[in-house]
């Protein structure tokens, strides 16, 4: 299975980094589950994305000599402004630098405070090449699944490759990220713990993700979803939208509750954003609304093991390579 003991830092909360770049290669490694305090000690071997739209870089490299064949993935996106905190940004602190002026058009480099100016950094460590492959933009296809192929491609396909669940496992048994569950279900049936989504700083209410996670093991992905998980999609969304409603002041008219299919991580967990974010993994080829899905299961109890569902490829994944060789690509 790819990805074993992977480690997760979100660095998002510590200081903004001080020290330079370490010359010579001699920075010290970092060591596995230690808090990284900056990014000198990373050396990157490939940028693996560059997106303008979504401000991200993600870049995978190593930490350093004393790491050796350990890889990393460091993933630096530019945050959303916060429009209250606008007065802040107008002060001797905001230098511009002029790039042009015509007419009434002024146009400049804006150089910010540096607390206001914060990056979001995602460090995955070791990386596999499951994870790589993840952030690296490549071609995708869009592969209409049957349930025949499901059963004869897909599914034996997830259970060799997929991703380890050990940060789900950690979050359930309350080893990892407990001070970040928003609301916990203990029931073990229907239960269920709400968190802010690794994507989230938990903070900004423009880019609100959490990420509802099922107490029940077992249960995949969408496909593996009967009226049997009624009471349990039932309760997650009475509860979870309550709760949002509560605490983020966002009523069930502005939440985004949906799946993914596929998904990356085959624990099934439900995403819930705030409705006016462009959250990624949102459009028509991977999102399923919570809604949608409960009142399909009503219609059909067996919907999800009959209907013909599509999701996306990438070109260099080995599923792409195995629907392929099978003519369904
Ligand atoms: P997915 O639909 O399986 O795949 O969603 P995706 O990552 O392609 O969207 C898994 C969700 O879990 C994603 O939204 C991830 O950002 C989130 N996630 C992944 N990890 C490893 C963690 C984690 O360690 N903690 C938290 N809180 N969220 C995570």
């Amino acid at each position: 299975m790819a990805g074993t003991d992977q480690k997760i830092h979100d660095a998002n909360e510590t200081e903004p980094p001080v020290k330079k770049h370490k010359v010579g290669g001699d920075a010290e490694p970092q060591a596995n589950g230690d808090d990284l305090t900056d990014l000198s000690a990373f050396r990157a071997d490939r940028i693996l994305s560059c997106d303008s739209r979504n401000k991200t870089i993600v870049a995978v490299g190593s930490f350093g000599a004393a790491d050796p064949g350990q890889r990393a993935l460091v993933i630096l996106e530019k945050k959303p402004f916060d429009a209250d905190g606008f007065d802040k940004l107008c002060t001797v602190e905001s230098s511009l630098k002029k790039v042009f002026r015509n007419d009434v058009y002024g146009n400049y480099d804006c150089f910010i405070e540096r607390e206001l100016n914060a990056v979001k950094a995602t460090v995955i460590h070791p990386a596999s090449d499951k994870h790589i492959q993840k952030y690296e933009t490549q071609l995708i296809h869009i592969v209409e699944e049957t349930p025949e192929v499901y059963k004869s491609v897909t599914l034996p396909y997830l259970e060799n490759e997929q991703l380890n669940l050990q940060w789900v496992y950690n979050i359930l048994e309350h080893k990892s990220e407990v001070e970040r569950i928003v609301f916990e279900d203990e029931d073990p049936s229907v239960g269920f713990v709400l968190l802010p989504d690794l994507k989230w700083d938990g903070k900004d209410l423009k880019s609100l993700y959490l990420l509802a996670i099922v107490r029940q093991t077992g249960i995949k992905s969408l496909r593996d979803l009967t009226a049997d998980h009624l009471p349990l999609l039932q309760n997650i969304l009475t509860k979870c939208t309550n709760i949002i409603n509560e605490r983020y002041g966002l009523p069930t008219s502005r939440i985004r509750a949906f799946f993914h299919y596929q998904p990356t991580f085959y624990h099934l967990h439900i995403h819930f954003t705030y409705l006016q974010y462009d959250a990624p993994g949102i459009h028509t080829e991977r999102a399923h609304l919570l809604t949608s899905v409960i009142n399909n299961i009503q219609l059909v109890p067996n919907y999800y093991q009959t209907i013909t569902l599509p999701f996306t490829v990438r070109q260099s994944d080995k599923l792409f390579t195995v629907l392929n060789k099978k003519g369904i690509l």
